[in-house]
């Protein structure tokens, strides 16, 4: 059982978007529960202000402390323990799938959007746990953060997948990306399935796939390849692919990197 609970301007963003498919499907079952809290229903100015001018100056607005910090206590007074509190913030560590599954382990999660230039340092200090961030690129607020590390870490709660989505936990699993899928037809607008895949081999098909994962991960994410754990015939496709033994054209920087891969692995 995981308790979400959302600090937010947006209250409604967060509750629709949950209230979704997967993640919906779980708070019905009783697996998930949300919680949202409107940061501007504890304004403090009498006209629902919650923000103010950036001591200093600059551009733009900064959320002010009293009313994140009013939101936050009327939150903690129903938790027993001090949740973890993720301030969700381009400035934080970057979001991965290990923490997603140590996340998920939490009874109660709290998650702090901002908006505008950000929240009052001071505030942050007292309340906020972690500092997250989901890639290097710039957001509007932290709503749509929040969402994606609470649909990957639902993900991770027993029960929220059936056994057949748990098949797709793989894809990181192993440490390389996905290898690709095919439906019917098995002709679609001249373009064939991969004959392997209707051999009925499941040796063959897995070893395809596998080496799919590999040659994939090579071309768009070789960085991740330095982790994976290769056996005697995943070296075999690799020397294989330096060789251009297989229908596959690798580059010169591909060949390169293998190489290097290669060697590292043999040496340790
Ligand atoms: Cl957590 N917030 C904002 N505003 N932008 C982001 C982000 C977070 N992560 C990536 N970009």
């Amino acid at each position: 059982m995981m308790n979400f609970h959302v600090l937010t301007l947006f209250p409604e963003m967060i509750e629709d978007a949950l209230r979704t498919s997967i993640t919906g499907r779980a708070m019905t079952k009783g697996l998930l529960s949300l919680h949202t809290v409107n940061i501007r229903d504890y304004s403090v100015t009498g006209n629902g202000r919650i923000d103010d001018y950036p001591y200093g100056g600059g551009a733009g607005m900064v959320m002010q402390a009293e009313p994140v910090m009013r939101a936050y206590e009327a939150l903690q007074e129903t938790m027993e323990k001090k949740p973890r509190v993720i301030y969700l913030t381009p400035q934080g560590q970057v979001f991965h799938q290990k923490m997603a599954e140590e996340l998920a382990l939490e009874e109660n999660l709290v998650f702090l959007c901002g908006h505008y230039e950000g929240v009052d340092e001071r505030v942050l200090e007292e309340i906020v746990t972690d500092q997250v961030s989901i890639g290097d690129y710039v957001l509007t607020g932290g709503e749509l953060p929040a969402l994606v590390m609470m649909d990957a870490i639902s993900r991770m709660v027993p029960g929220v997948l059936s056994n057949q989505e748990s098949g797709e936990t793989e894809s990181f699993q192993n440490g390389l990306l996905e290898y690709p899928q095919y439906s019917r037809p098995e002709e679609w607008r001249g373009k064939k399935v991969p004959p392997v895949l209707l051999s009925g081999h499941h040796g063959n098909v897995d070893r395809w796939r596998r080496n799919q994962s590999i040659l994939r991960t090579l071309r768009v994410r070789p960085e991740l390849l330095e982790s994976v754990e290769f056996d005697k015939k995943d070296r075999k496709y690799l020397q294989s692919l330096i060789r251009q033994e297989t229908e596959n054209r690798i580059t010169e920087e591909e060949i390169n990197f293998l190489s290097k891969l290669l060697a590292n692995k043999t040496k340790s």
